[in-house]
């Protein structure tokens, strides 16, 4: 692994990072969104995507430019960049997904690679195989086999300045994606996509896809880039960065507008169904879903190509700026109330708090809670994993959730979902959480959790607890030893 990404500030897994690509001379901002374009069908010209969208490297498939009549000896006489007329970064893909669409390819990874370094391609990729989700076990082992072999001979192959990737397989088995994501990472190669996790995606099977990349990322290094193949809606782009993706590529935009799809951030819509554009982008200030209706079929899906270009563009500078303020799970957790199968793919990323709380920062923006499934996140895991270590001073110590008293020879804090701290932290990030008013169960039943860890950790301490009227669920969870006086009571 070349050293060619840097990464940044941190909020949860997710991070804001810099790819340096040295062939392009380019320094791409990540997390990043790569729009995919066929070299055949010009939806959105690449000149634009860089002078109108800001885009700093794009993703097309040099399979396509191989194996085509009339692409092959231009792209091999001009080179990528000039045939598409874009300057910024080119990945190139392989033809892996061809591979997985039609069952066989005729190019080795050897050729493709030369190929790819022929025409001047930044960043290249060998001839994985995309094992799709739920095979049996032995298929995804002995295809796992073949796409190391395939890095092998990438690992071997000598590419001047291109990166070279190293995707990630290993199907819905974590431990095979793990073990993958570990030989990649010792590969030597540089940019590691995860790859075959398009049916996940197209079946809104977003908690699977939780669990496939975050195995993908424990057996990754952490400086490594990783790519998300094939990542689509701008739905799940939090989701995908709290995770610690920073490549996302989306050919969702073009093929959306081919079917005269329309997306939103929360959503997607039908073109016949909109009265009006919700959105502010220069193609819904400047056009009427009626007008659009009444164009011809090429204009209408480039408009709505640029469209969804706009909303999934935007969505990648909202996600940074939310990483730099430190508000991306509040991001996440907006997201998740977009779609059932997000909600899902949410709880499955509270599921590796312990995972997220590793890179995760000390401080950041005010926790908001904000639904039943925040006291899961990594921030109040991390507290508790403190209350395992502190010490009350004193054998009497009070844990309130009103006012200190003299009757102790301590006063500490209470307040759900993070439970007991010491007084002096009040105002230390995370304990300065806003709440609403109206609480779920789930917040007292943290701080019940957190007053269980204090009490394991000091058996010779005498705790009381005074609580404003906490659920049985809650109370439940307090250990027998401590004294609970219901201040509301
Ligand atoms: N591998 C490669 N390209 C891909 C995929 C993959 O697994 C993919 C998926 N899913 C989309 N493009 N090389
Ligand atoms: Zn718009």
């Amino acid at each position: 692994m070349r050293d060619v990404f840097e990464a940044g500030r941190y909020d949860a897994a997710g991070r804001l990072g810099e790819l340096e690509v040295p062939r392009a001379d380019v320094t791409v901002d990540t997390p990043a969104l790569l729009p995919v374009v066929n070299p055949h069908i010009g939806t959105v010209d690449p000149a634009d995507l860089e002078a109108r969208f800001d885009a700093e490297v794009l993703i097309t498939n040099s399979y396509v430019l191989y194996g085509s009549d009339d692409l092959r000896g231009p792209v091999l006489e001009r080179g990528v960049h000039d045939l598409l007329g874009f300057s910024g970064a080119i990945m190139t893909d392989s033809g892996s997904f061809q591979l997985a669409e039609y069952g066989e390819i005729d190019v080795t990874t050897a050729e493709i690679l030369a190929f790819q370094r022929e025409i001047g391609s930044d960043i290249a990729t060998p001839v994985d195989v995309p094992t799709p989700p739920g095979v049996d076990r032995e298929r995804a082992e002995r295809e796992l086999d073949t796409t190391e072999e395939r890095l092998d001979t990438a690992a071997a192959f000598d590419p001047g300045e291109m990166l070279v990737t190293a995707p990630v397989q290993g199907s819905t088995y974590p431990d095979l994606r793990e073990a993958a994501a570990e030989r990649a990472g010792a590969s030597g190669l540089d940019v590691f996509p995860v790859g075959a996790v398009v049916p996940l995606m197209n079946g809104y099977r977003y908690a699977d896809l939780v669990e496939v990349v975050a195995a993908a990322k424990r057996g990754l290094p952490e400086s490594a880039p990783v790519h998300l193949f094939g990542a689509g809606h701008p739905m799940m782009f939090a989701l995908a960065a709290a995770l610690g993706c920073d490549l996302f590529d989306s050919a969702a935009y073009a093929s959306y507008a081919r079917d005269d799809r329309y997306m939103t951030v929360r959503t997607t819509e039908h073109l016949e169904d909109l009265e009006r554009f919700p959105c502010s982008c220069p193609v819904c200030v400047e056009h009427i879903p009626e007008g659009l209706r009444a164009a011809d079929a090429d204009e209408r899906e480039r408009l709505l190509a640029e469209h969804n270009l706009h909303v999934s563009f935007g969505e990648i500078r909202t996600v940074r700026q939310a990483i730099r303020r430190g508000n991306l799970l509040e991001l996440v957790e907006a997201r998740a109330r977009s779609h059932p199968a997000m909600l899902d793919g949410y709880r499955a990323l509270l599921d590796h708090a312990g995972q997220l709380e590793r890179t995760d920062r000390v401080s950041k923006d005010t926790f908001f809670y904000l639904s039943g499934d925040s006291p899961r996140r990594p921030e109040v895991l991390r507290h508790h994993e403190r209350l395992d270590r502190v010490e009350p001073d004193g054998e009497r110590v009070l844990l309130t959730e009103g006012s200190a008293s003299d009757e102790f020879d301590e006063s500490w804090r209470v307040r759900p979902p993070f439970g007991p701290y010491p007084r002096a932290l009040s105002d230390v990030y995370p304990l300065t959480a806003e709440l609403p008013d109206r609480l779920d169960d789930a917040a007292y039943e943290a701080a019940a959790e957190g007053v269980a860890r204090l009490v394991a950790a000091n058996p010779e301490v005498a705790f009381t607890l005074n609580h404003e009227d906490w659920p049985a669920s809650a109370l439940a969870a307090v250990p027998e030893a401590v004294e609970c006086r219901n201040l509301d009571g």
